[in-house]
């Protein structure tokens, strides 16, 4: 049975592509590896099928035009769930997040966490690179969504994470509508109230050096919005 599929969704990521999955292969080598492109315009696509030419492990999701962060994870989920995988992952794949990390969250996995989230904010970890106010989106993100939905995830909009994927079938992800920081949120948030064991392993994000962020206002605001309504409906 296949153990690990980690899902790296991809949109014009062409000058960090190769580097992020040479790192992957090389901290966890027995990991299939799942490019979800969503027809980059910069050649990120073309990229991403010649390096899976080159090996067995990696594959491409070709998708028809950008579509959000949130839809192409849900297909890398359907994937892992129809071909039986035990843990899928989700990292960017613009060297945010450090591969090298990895072992050790598929290790909290093993030992029964139901999702691992690479963690920025607990004990250990940090980020490098942020402008001030980047850090304090985030700090006061993570800050109303536990307060507003009750959590105690301190990094509740993380996205390197590792998933159980019988529990992400419990939660029927087809009905995981939202995008941006707010699907993360949601996967999560949805995990923790139907019981699920959840852990934060500490890491070191790094601020993207290449290519161009598509974080804008607009994700922190359906974020706001979404949480609050969530929060407020809770009984
Ligand atoms: N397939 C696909 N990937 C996306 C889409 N939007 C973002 N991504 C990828 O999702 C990952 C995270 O996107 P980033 O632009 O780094 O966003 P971010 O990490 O929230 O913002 P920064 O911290 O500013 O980099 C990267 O690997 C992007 O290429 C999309 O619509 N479709
Ligand atoms: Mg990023």
């Amino acid at each position: 049975m296949p153990e690990t599929l980690i899902v790296v969704p991809t949109f014009n990521e062409l000058d960090n592509l190769a580097s992020i999955v040479a790192r992957l292969r090389s901290a966890v080598p027995s990991a299939d590896v799942l490019i979800v492109d969503d027809a980059s315009p910069d050649g990120t696509g073309e990229l991403a099928d010649r390096l899976a030419a080159t090996d067995a492990r990696i594959r491409v999701l070709h998708r028809a035009g950008k579509a959000g962060l949130g839809g192409a994870y849900l297909a890398g989920f359907a994937q892992a769930i129809a071909e039986d995988y035990t843990y899928v992952v989700e990292i960017d794949a613009d060297g945010s997040h450090d591969p090298a990390e990895l072992p050790a969250m598929l290790e909290l996995a093993a030992h029964g966490a139901d999702l691992v989230i690479g963690s920025r904010w607990v004990d250990g970890g940090s980020v490098l690179n942020w402008p001030r106010h980047r850090r304090a989106i985030s700090r006061a993100g993570n800050a109303y969504s536990r307060w507003m939905l009750r959590s105690s995830i301190r990094d509740i909009t993380a996205g390197f994470r590792v998933f159980r994927v019988s529990a992400l079938q419990n939660i029927a992800s087809t009905e995981v509508s939202s995008q941006g920081y707010c699907f993360q949120v949601e996967l999560a948030w949805r995990l923790e109230r139907t019981g699920h064991r959840i852990e934060e392993h500490p890491i070191t994000f790094v601020e993207r050096v290449k290519g161009r962020s598509k974080m804008h206002l607009g994700i922190v605001l359906e974020a706001l919005f979404r949480v609050t309504a969530w929060g407020l409906r809770r009984p």
